[in-house]
């Protein structure tokens, strides 16, 4: 029987926009299930929308709804995200799924009969939009949140406490017996500060509303938050539910977290596991944050970055890449379209996407099959122990999740190996047929190398991989990771590039543009129609229609403008099948100063109506020839 590991993400607050900072946690836990799974785990990766509390109850209350219809609509939101971003979740836990609700009170009443929970008066701070508790001593003068800054709210009530101190002496004792309990170091070290200062205990129920589970020996309160939240690492996998489950999977192997919320993760959820008399996981790993010009990604802050938007624009693979090889694990990162253009355009298009075109071009133009090994070369051997040191130091890495390392040893055995075609000329090669044999050994080390890049990025880059597997037709299979795997004799199929080039200048205009677009209700400066003049706008006609290849948003057009054919591309593939928009008049502007997106030309711009996920192209209301303008 394969062994279980378990990984876990936080619960997302279920009225939250997530943005790439917030999904950065989730990316990260997918890369080590997928991992995990290929090497044979029963892993179970579990992730999910937090959706009690009063910062939630408001917001249903602002808009009018009830809170259950308006989470319920929430929870699709992210639901949809992590489809999109290819995330491979064995389950999506809600808070309010009536399974997790029975769980918190079992749990609640074992900690109860254990004597932990006591009735008590809180009078102190909250901040309703980190649903956390401040003690006169952790907030200034100010009393602003010590975390977030909003203005905290005093808080006088009758609650259930939590007896948190009793703990302090276990949890100091089980740091010290686990070393890695807490990682990266740097942030056990916070934990530990907190706890030889001691722990006070906590308040776990709420009185003053009720849209939260309610205790199950006094339902006039409901259970603090944090602690329904956290009960779903054990909730999901079946306590009190599903023995042969949970005894599978619990303790977890990891949980990923972000560093602000290490606190209730490496602390509070130990301690409350204690009281249950459950063993305690196994990890708890608290990365930093993705930060831009050094201030935390936040929708508040207005530097949200929407992650559909990038990988729309950039591909997954691409995005996913950036974040694991720049922003080192554990620490902030700077998060930089630039950055990820240059990753993109140096790493992809050129390390990997460059060895692999002029290599698999030169298969097929020598040699109708793979051919199979013959004749060596000492330098064969220098490509053979980077190849076998890359695989050891991949595993080494990627067990500690230190992805950045890892990558930039795939790289480095990538930008080798570019390297020994510069020292063996296969080009040269080619020309001497007394040489074919070598050309042949030469293409198949290369291919050997792609086999092995391909295995190793599957966790990571899940599409390419497989994109690469198929084109040296050969299997993703870690078994085979090695030196002379390859099977030889097969078909190569040299297709398009991996990554195409971006061309710096205009395809940040166009992220920016749709990030516009994504605003149609913010107000923008008024203008003057001596502006508006400026537009030269323009009937036309759809004569063709295509699909850009690699993008599920982009159409390459055809249009008619009194005679005159110009091309452009448009962001309205996602709702319009091609076939759909043939012969229909649209709306253009004509005097858009050219572009190239996704390597295709664009010769100005449609107009289109967008309004959250809807979109509707403009046209006219009856018939005109092209080319009219448009006052
Ligand atoms: O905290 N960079 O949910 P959440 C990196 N419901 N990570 C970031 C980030 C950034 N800029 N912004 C947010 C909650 N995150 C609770 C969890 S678990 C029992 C309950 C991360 O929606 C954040 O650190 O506020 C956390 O890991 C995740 O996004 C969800 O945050």
């Amino acid at each position: 029987m394969s062994k279980p590991f378990y990984v876990t993400t936080p619960i997302y607050y279920v009225n939250s926009d997530p943005h790439i900072g917030s999904a950065y946690t989730t990316i990260v836990a997918d890369v080590v299930a997928r991992y995990k799974r290929m090497l044979g785990y029963d892993t179970f990766f579990l992730t999910g929308t937090d959706e009690h509390g009063q910062k939630i109850m408001r917001a249903a209350k602002e808009k009018g709804m009830e809170p259950k219809d308006f989470v319920d609509e929430l929870a699709q939101k992210f639901i949809k995200l992590w489809k999109e971003l290819d995330i491979s979740n064995d389950l999506f836990i809600r808070t309010t799924d009536d399974y997790h609700v029975k769980t918190v009170q079992k749990l609640f009443q074992k900690m109860y009969d254990k004597g932990d929970i006591y009735l008590g008066k809180y009078e102190g701070w909250y901040c309703v939009y980190d649903e956390t508790f401040w003690t006169e001593k952790d907030v200034g003068a100010d009393k602003l949140c010590p975390v977030c800054h909003r203005p905290l709210e005093h808080v006088e009530e009758e609650n259930y406490f939590f007896k948190l101190s009793k703990y302090t002496k276990p949890l100091l004792d089980h740091f010290k017996t686990h070393p890695d309990f807490v990682e990266p170091d740097f942030r056990k070290n916070e934990m530990l500060k907190i706890l030889e200062g001691g722990l006070e205990d906590i308040s776990v129920s709420r009185t003053s509303f009720n849209w939260g589970i309610p205790l199950p020996f006094d339902q006039k309160h409901v259970i603090y938050v944090w602690f329904d939240a956290l009960v779903n690492y054990v909730s999901a996998i079946g306590y009190g539910r599903d023995d042969e489950m949970f005894k599978k999977y619990w303790p977890a192997d990891v949980h990923f977290v972000g560093k602000e919320i290490n606190r209730f993760h490496s602390l509070i959820w130990p301690a409350m596991l204690m009281s249950a008399e459950l063993p305690l996981p196994k990890k708890i790993f608290a990365h930093g944050w993705l930060t831009v010009n050094g201030e935390k990604i936040s929708k508040s802050k207005g530097n949200a970055v929407d992650p559909r938007v990038l990988v729309n624009a950039y591909g997954l693979d691409a995005v996913k890449y950036y974040l694991l090889r720049d922003i080192s694990f554990g620490n902030d990162g700077d998060f930089s379209e630039d950055n990820l253009i240059v990753r993109i355009n140096a790493d992809l298009a050129n390390d990997l996407g460059n060895l692999v075109h002029r290599t698999l071009s030169m298969v097929n133009q020598n040699f109708s099959e793979l051919p199979s090994p013959k004749v060596e070369s000492a330098v064969d051997e220098d490509l053979k122990n980077l190849l076998l040191k890359t695989i050891d130091d991949y595993f080494k890495y990627m067990e500690k999740f230190k992805f950045t390392e890892s990558l930039t040893q795939i790289w480095d055995l990538i930008k080798f190996s570019n390297k020994y075609v510069d020292l063996t000329e296969p080009w040269l090669l080619a020309k001497d047929p007394s040489k074919h044999e070598r050309l042949g050994t030469v293409l198949y080390n290369l291919v050997d190398v792609m086999r092995n890049v391909s295995i190793m990025l599957s966790p990571i880059m899940v599409k390419t991989a497989q994109n690469l597997s198929n084109k040296i037709n050969q299997k993703i299979d870690v078994n085979l990771l090695g030196w002379h795997k390859t099977i030889s004799g097969v078909k190569i199929e040299v297709g398009d590039p991996l990554f195409p080039r971006i061309d710096t200048t205009i395809w940040k205009k166009v992220i920016k543009m749709v990030e516009t677009n994504e605003q149609v209700s913010d107000k923008k400066p008024e203008i003057t129609i001596e502006d508006f003049a400026k537009l030269d706008l323009r009937v036309a006609r759809i004569k063709q229609a295509e699909r850009v290849p690699k993008s599920d948003k982009l159409v390459k057009l055809l249009l008619d403008i009194a005679g005159e054919e110009r091309q452009i591309v448009a962001g309205i593939g996602a709702v319009y099948t091609p076939e759909s928009l043939i012969g229909r008049e649209i709306i253009v502007i004509y005097n858009l100063k050219p572009a190239k997106l996704m390597g295709v030309d664009s010769n100005g711009m449609l107009l289109a109506a967008k309004d959250g996920e809807k979109l509707r192209i403009l046209t006219v209301d009856g018939f005109v020839e092209t080319g009219a303008k448009i006052s």
